[in-house]
């Protein structure tokens, strides 16, 4: 039941968007602002109409809430999600004397010979962030990224800010409060540190009813590729968080700025609207009296996921 509101945005989406060019120059179809609403208590929303991987969800999310904010965790977990905007500091810095890697992402789709000097340099990159701790420190950073903002939001006094905590501690003690807040936009960081500027940029905690909902405000939306993930990553820190401050779940509330499909991901999209989806399956915390900030990637787990194949499609950079 939940799933449709994803399939019904990207109906929508297919008859109604606006044919817009964009950043990566692939082009779109796109709406503004769009909402969908996932009951938690019907199910968990990780999509039935395609395959899609949690544990890459779990281990981000849980890399979040510890704040880190470098791949090492990452690569530790067998998650390579984040890899691309490593490598490209590494690549442009003065210590690296490989290849010319320059628009690697672009070039190593249309140049075989180049993708595997790329996928070589990618690989030893990667060996050595996971045995060189001294250049993981230095190379595996990202700089101010979600973890960093959600944890360590930084002053213009010199503090830090733990709004994860604020808000857990807000939850816990004035339920009924309208600024469990989060943001992970900070203006000062947008134009200059960042590689990619906050997607996920603001969400609230709202509670009633004994039950916990969520909502998130995501400027810019990838439906095809990127908002399987959001949906499943945004339930997920839900649920944590209920856990965490004794809660039942609510909902997930998923509102949407630039909402697009790539023109490259519509025969994907036709293809995973001709299916039929299958009951949602369930969340499983162990981990019995971890606290948020101490549950390991190992304590989450998805059971009754049954599923559609996965669908590959090519990723705008
Ligand atoms: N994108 C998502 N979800 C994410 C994420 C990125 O949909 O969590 F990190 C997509 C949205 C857009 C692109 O297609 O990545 C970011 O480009 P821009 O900064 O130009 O909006």
């Amino acid at each position: 039941k939940n799933e449709q509101a994803y399939l019904d945005l990207c109906q929508t989406i297919l008859d109604q968007g606006q044919v817009k060019s964009d950043r990566t120059g692939t082009g779109t179809h796109s709406i503004f602002g769009a909402q969908m609403r996932f009951n938690l208590a019907d199910g968990f929303p990780l999509l039935t109409t395609k395959r899609v991987n949690f544990r890459l969800i779990a281990s981000e999310l849980i890399w979040f809430i510890r704040g880190e904010t470098n791949i090492q965790f990452l690569l530790k977990h067998n998650n390579n999600i984040w890899n691309e905007w490593a490598f490209k500091r590494w690549v442009e810095s003065t210590d690296y004397q490989g290849p010319d890697m320059t628009d690697f992402g672009n070039r190593s789709l249309v140049d075989s010979s180049f993708r595997e000097q790329y996928q070589q340099e990618m690989a030893s990159f990667k060996e050595r962030v996971l045995t060189d701790d001294g250049f993981a420190q230095q190379y595996g950073e990202l700089g101010p990224v979600y973890g960093k903002q959600w944890r360590a939001w930084q002053t213009s006094q010199g503090e830090t800010i733990d709004q994860l905590k604020d808000v857990i501690d807000s939850l816990k003690h004035n339920p009924d409060s309208r600024r469990h807040i989060i943001s992970a936009w900070n203006p000062e960081d947008v134009p200059s540190n960042m590689a990619l500027p906050p997607c996920h940029a603001l969400f609230q905690f709202y509670v009633a009813d004994g039950k916990l909902s969520c909502q998130l405000y995501q400027r810019s939306a990838d439906v095809f590729l990127g908002v399987p993930f959001n949906i499943a990553s945004y339930a997920l820190l839900t649920h944590l968080v209920a856990h965490e401050v004794g809660l039942a779940v609510g909902e997930f509330i998923h509102t949407l700025g630039d909402a697009h499909i790539y023109q490259n991901h519509t025969e994907q999209i036709t293809t995973q609207l001709s299916r039929t989806p299958f009951a949602q399956p369930q969340l499983q915390i162990s981990g019995g009296a971890k606290s948020i900030f101490e549950l390991e990637v190992s304590d989450l787990e998805i059971v009754n996921y049954q599923s559609h194949a996965a669908i590959k499609a090519p990723i705008a950079v």
